[in-house]
């Protein structure tokens, strides 16, 4: 029989069958040593009988996955991003961009509390549209532009990420009528502590899941060839192979078409001085990395 894990709590896994029922299981130890089971794994299971639980007998191939948030099999990545408090990190937005990018999720940006800051939300909503990124303003308290974000969203799977306080959860409630725990800015500030703890995976009516994930200010990936970086700014495309240096960077190089681009107003300086910047700290990491 098969499942969907929906959850996962100190070992024990909440799976949703295709019929919509639900099972509690844990994982098979030869599985436990493999590769842990995520949320939005797709599972081979058996179902307990009677007190006893059931056994997550296999995890079928995995289309995608992601380490932070830990899930996997995901249509679509949406960064949440507030255009109030707590400030947007657009150096985090870039990063969770290119991490979702190189899995081969498409993410879209959603500039949340858009309400608090009109202006301040159409300018990151500019600035990541002209870099080809789906962008949009939104906000949960003064229900805007939330059938736009439904409509984009209908029928996937998707995850919301970003920060902690961003309000990932409060976009979720207002999204579909849910009720999940949102929380006070000033407790995650002050004390550091994130609202939603864990990932979740929630159904929707009328086809699609939606997952919760808790906020976060560090993402980690795999290191990779900094070379590669560019590849995840859909805004260079255009450009590459015009460069004098190949392969280029478009970072510093002299005739770099991208750099030129930049100077001429048509790709955003402040992305790219972001993107050089992330750039210089791959090429550091990379050159240690067997050190
Ligand atoms: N003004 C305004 N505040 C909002 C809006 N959406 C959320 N908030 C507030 O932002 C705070 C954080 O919201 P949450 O939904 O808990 O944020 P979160 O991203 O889920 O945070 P974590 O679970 O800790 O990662 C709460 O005080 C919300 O009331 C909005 O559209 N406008
Ligand atoms: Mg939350
Ligand atoms: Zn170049």
């Amino acid at each position: 029989m098969r499942g969907t894990i929906l959850q996962g709590i100190g070992g024990f896994y909440t799976a949703m069958d295709d019929d919509g029922a639900r099972y509690t299981l844990r994982a098979q130890r030869k599985l436990r040593r493999e590769s842990k089971p995520k949320v939005g794994d797709r599972v081979e299971l058996i179902p307990g009988t009677g007190e006893e639980d059931g056994w997550i007998q296999a995890i079928l191939p995995r289309r995608n996955e992601l380490e932070r948030p830990s899930v996997a099999n995901i249509d679509r990545v949406v960064v949440v991003a507030s255009a109030g408090a707590p400030a947007a990190d657009l150096p985090l937005v870039d990063r969770m961009l290119v991490a979702a990018r190189r899995r081969g999720i498409a993410p879209l940006l959603a500039v949340s509390k858009c309400e608090l800051d009109p202006d301040a939300a159409r300018e990151i909503v500019r600035q990541y549209r002209g870099a080809g990124v789906d962008a949009i303003a939104v906000s949960a308290h003064a229900d805007e532009n939330l059938d736009a974000l439904r409509a984009l969203l209908r029928g996937s799977v998707h995850a919301l990420a970003g920060q902690s306080g961003a309000g990932k959860s409060s976009l979720i409630n207002a999204l579909y009528g849910m009720e999940l725990e949102t929380g006070d800015l000033s407790e995650k500030i002050e004390r550091g502590r994130n609202t939603t703890r864990r990932c979740e995976l929630i159904p929707l009516r009328g086809g699609g899941m939606v997952l919760d994930t808790p906020g976060f200010s560090l993402l980690e990936s795999e290191p990779f060839d900094p070379v590669e970086l560019k590849q995840s700014y859909p805004e260079f495309e255009r450009y590459e192979g015009g460069c004098y240096f190949q392969p280029c960077y478009h970072a510093s190089e002299p005739k770099c078409a991208v750099r030129e681009a930049v100077a001429a107003g048509e790709i955003d300086a402040a992305r790219h001085a972001r993107y050089v910047e992330l750039l210089n700290e791959m090429r550091i990491k990379w050159r240690e990395r067997y050190d």
